[in-house]
C-alpha cells in the first residue's frame, strides 16, 4: 500500500511513499528548558505558550507512530557537559547578557546544563523504550553528534520533524538534513517558536521554491495518513 500525505507545497514524500522502515520521527528538544516554567525559555520572558503548545500534537503524533513496527523515534536534547567544556564562549556569553547564563541556578536546576531537572525531556513526551535519545551542543541535530550514522544503520532516508523552536533548533536541523538529502516533512502543529512572527517566517521559508527544504503538513493529516499502515 503507498502511502503519502497532505503536504504543502507538494504532497509528502517527493517519492511517492511513506516507509516506516525508513523513516524517522525526529523530536526535537521538548524539554523543560523550552517549554517549561523557570527553564531557559521562561527565564528570557518569552511566552511559553508559544512553545508549549506543541506538546498535545506532538503527543498525538507519537501515539500514532508507536503503533506503526519500525518507524523510528528519535528524540533530541540541547545542553551542556556540567563544566560546560562545549559550550561555546560567544554562546555563553550571549546568554548571560539576556540573564539567561546557561549553568547558571535556576527553579529548574542549572540552565541547559545535562542531567538537570531543565535539560530533561518533559512528562507529557517522554521517550518510550527503544527510543533513541540524541544530545546536542548546539541548535542542529548533526553538529557533534552520531545522528548521521544512526540514521544510515537503519537505511533511513525520510525525515519527520516536530519539536521547538521552529526557527531555531528546528529549522537547522531541518536545512542540514536536507542538505545531506533526507527527504524532510515539517509538522507545523507539532512546533512552536518563542515569536509567533518567527514561527509563521520559518515555515514560509520551507515552502518556497517548490520546497526549498522539504514540505509542510500538520498533526491531523499526518496521523490519518499513517493510521493505513497500523
Ligand atoms: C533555542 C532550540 N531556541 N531548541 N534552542 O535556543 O530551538
Amino acid at each position: 500500500m503507498e502511502v503519502t500525505i497532505k503536504a504543502d507545497p507538494y504532497e509528502w514524500p517527493y517519492d511517492g511513499n511513506m516507509d516506516p522502515q525508513h523513516t524517522a520521527l525526529l523530536v526535537i528538544d521538548m524539554q523543560h528548558d523550552f517549554c517549561g516554567s523557570g527553564g531557559y525559555v521562561d527565564k528570557m520572558g518569552y511566552d511559553l505558550s508559544l512553545t508549549a503548545r506543541a506538546i498535545e500534537p506532538i503527543k498525538h503524533v507519537l501515539g500514532s507512530v508507536r503503533t506503526i513496527p519500525g518507524f523510528t523515534v528519535i528524540h533530541t536534547r540541547e545542553g551542556h557537559r556540567v563544566d560546560l567544556a562545549d559550550c561555546p564562549p560567544n554562546k555563553l556569553w550571549r546568554s548571560k547578557k539576556i540573564q539567561a547564563g546557561i549553568g547558571d541556578p535556576g527553579p529548574k536546576g542549572r540552565i541547559l546544563v545535562r542531567g538537570e531537572p531543565g535539560w530533561d525531556i518533559i512528562d507529557e513526551l517522554r521517550p518510550a523504550s527503544g527510543e533513541l535519545i540524541l544530545d546536542k551542543p548546539g541548535k542542529g541535530s548533526f553538529y557533534a553528534t552520531d545522528l548521521e550514522m544512526l540514521l544510515r544503520t537503519r537505511g533511513i532516508t525520510h525525515l519527520v520533524l516536530t519539536g521547538i523552536t521552529t526557527d531555531v533548533c528546528v529549522h537547522t536541523t531541518m536545512r542540514e538534513a536536507n542538505d545531506r538529502g533526507y527527504e524532510c516533512l515539517l509538522l507545523e502543529d507539532c512546533t512552536g517558536a518563542t515569536d509567533e512572527g518567527n514561527h509563521k517566517a520559518a515555515i514560509k521559508m520551507i515552502k518556497m521554491q517548490g520546497g526549498v527544504f522539504g514540505a509542510v503538513s500538520n498533526s491531523q493529516d499526518f496521523i490519518k495518513a499513517i493510521q493505513q499502515l497500523a
